[in-house]
């Protein structure tokens, strides 16, 4: 079959939509790091919107680590199809990668960090692909940053940020304005702290610089998007008649809401739906400890009594009843109140969208890298509870999941996908569950060390661990 291609955009079929604009006439005003689904599917879909108004803000998509993506883009003439999944389904070729940039191909990234065209750096390289510590800051044991201090090319996306804005301030060029993408609270902040941190090693000016003139506004990203499997493939080609290997697909509701009044000269990313507002926290709070605690919680006790989905999931009762549970009762309490945002509200449109039928989302995807994403979905919430003297039992049970399912896997040696997998599986492999408890919770990657040595948490996570190694995960879900 035909690969998607600029030559394949006339013959597509109706009810595909079409770049309304010339994909080949774009500028580049955009680069981003990690091009996987979530970025093709969120946004790449706004820049797309854009560009029919101003064709300044085409994407150079960067991969650091795998060519496969940027290969398939770089096959389709950067074309790929959108496939909305919802009630009302809807199909679009998106248009607006320019460049697309794989392994190997630093002088190209240099290029184009140094451009004073390119106004915006976004980033979507998951959580762990941004070298932090625990406590959030850069961990400069890193191996990646390690190696960025040792050597000339940057081997860490905050590496590439630092020579980046080097090179433009020695060029006396604006810097550009970074963007996180990823479902860490306070991302950008972070981030900004991690490239300051990484450029005073090399250059103190240059980091007092960056502190003052580079802006890292706090992001909110959401939109729910399963990853492309060879069916779903196979069902675009069907659809579209052309065979598309970059395709993806998501639900209707999309979100993203940027920490800034507005993006200076950037692109006008409000004029196609992005919220721009000085109170970006509380809507990353809600959204990371309802939405993506109560995926983490559905995929640990989920996979604990078979399921693969999240609608699957959804459909289980007491599964469904347990998570509602826990968002009203026990997430919603320890959330400060947010002008213009009813979290009662928020979990119930939520719940709505993970029983969305069009969309199959495994919770294995879900499950992946639970020690970078357990801190903000629901350690921060149950730090927030014991300071206000609240319940814990039912918060520590998706905890309590989280190992088992660490359990599971190491005993039946099984792959773990995660940063620490063989700091996982080691402890994990055999262990009784006091040892699980004691050697997973003294991990300070993950546990904050007041948290660990909490043993109000240390007892409620060892009686809900108990039960679910016991067979009981239907009963604990039940009370
Ligand atoms: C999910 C998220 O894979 C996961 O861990 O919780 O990718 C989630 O679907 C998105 O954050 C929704 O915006």
């Amino acid at each position: 079959m035909t690969r998607l291609s600029l030559h394949a955009l006339a013959q597509l079929p109706p009810g595909v939509d079409r770049p309304d604009y010339d994909p080949s006439a774009i500028g580049t005003g955009v680069v981003h790091f990690g091009p996987g689904a979530f970025h093709r599917a969120h946004q790449a879909a706004y820049f797309d919107a854009l560009l029919a108004h101003d064709p300044r803000w085409g994407i150079a998509a960067i991969s650091l680590r795998s060519a496969t993506t940027v290969d398939a883009l770089a096959r389709q003439d950067g074309l790929y199809t959108l496939a909305v999944l919802d009630r009302e389904p809807a199909t679009r070729v998106i248009g607006a990668h320019r460049n697309w940039i794989g392994p190997g191909e630093g002088a190209r990234v240099a290029a184009l960090l140094a451009d004073a065209r390119v106004r915006i750096v976004t980033s979507t390289v998951t959580e762990k692909g941004y070298c932090l510590a625990g406590d959030g800051t850069l961990d400069m044991n890193h191996p990646d940053i390690a190696a960025d201090l040792a050597g000339s090319e940057p081997r860490s996306f905050v590496g590439w940020l630092v020579q980046g804005l080097a090179a433009r301030r020695a060029a006396g060029h604006l810097p550009f304005t970074v963007l996180c993408c990823d479902n860490l609270s306070g991302n950008g902040s972070k981030l900004h702290a991690a490239t300051i941190a990484l450029a005073r090693e090399f250059d103190p000016d240059l980091a007092a610089w960056i502190a003052d003139a580079v802006r890292f506004p706090d992001t909110m990203v959401d939109s729910i998007t399963p990853a492309s499997d060879g069916a779903f493939l196979a069902g675009i080609a069907d659809r579209i008649g052309f065979e598309d290997r970059a395709a993806v697909q998501r639900e209707a509701f999309s979100q993203w809401v940027i920490g800034a009044r507005e993006l200076g000269d950037g692109p006008d990313l409000a004029a196609v739906g992005a919220i721009l507002t000085d109170d970006v926290g509380g809507y990353e709070r809600a959204k990371l400890r309802i939405l993506n605690g109560l995926h983490s919680t559905l995929a640990y006790l989920g996979d604990a009594v078979g399921l693969e989905s999240v609608a699957d999931a959804m459909a289980n009762q007491s599964l469904a009843g347990f998570v509602e549970r826990l968002a009203l009762e026990d997430i919603v309490p320890v959330l400060d109140p947010v002008a213009g945002l009813d979290h009662a509200d928020y979990v119930r449109t939520v719940l709505n969208r993970f029983r969305n039928p069009a969309i199959r989302h495994l919770l294995s995807q879900i499950a992946w890298d639970g020690s970078q994403k357990l801190p903000y979905r629901l350690l921060d919430t149950i730090m927030a509870a014991r300071r206000a003297g609240r319940p814990i039992d039912r918060l520590a049970v998706p905890v309590a999941a989280w190992i088992a399912f660490i359990a599971r896997k190491a005993d039946a040696g099984t792959p773990i996908i995660d940063p620490l997998a063989q700091t996982l599986s080691d402890a994990a492999r055999g262990a009784s569950d006091e040892q699980l408890v004691e050697r997973l919770l003294t991990l300070n990657a993950i546990f904050p060390a007041d948290l660990a040595q909490d043993d109000q948490f240390r007892r409620a996570v060892t009686t809900a661990l108990v039960r679910i190694r016991a067979g009981e995960t239907p009963n604990l879900l039940a009370e």
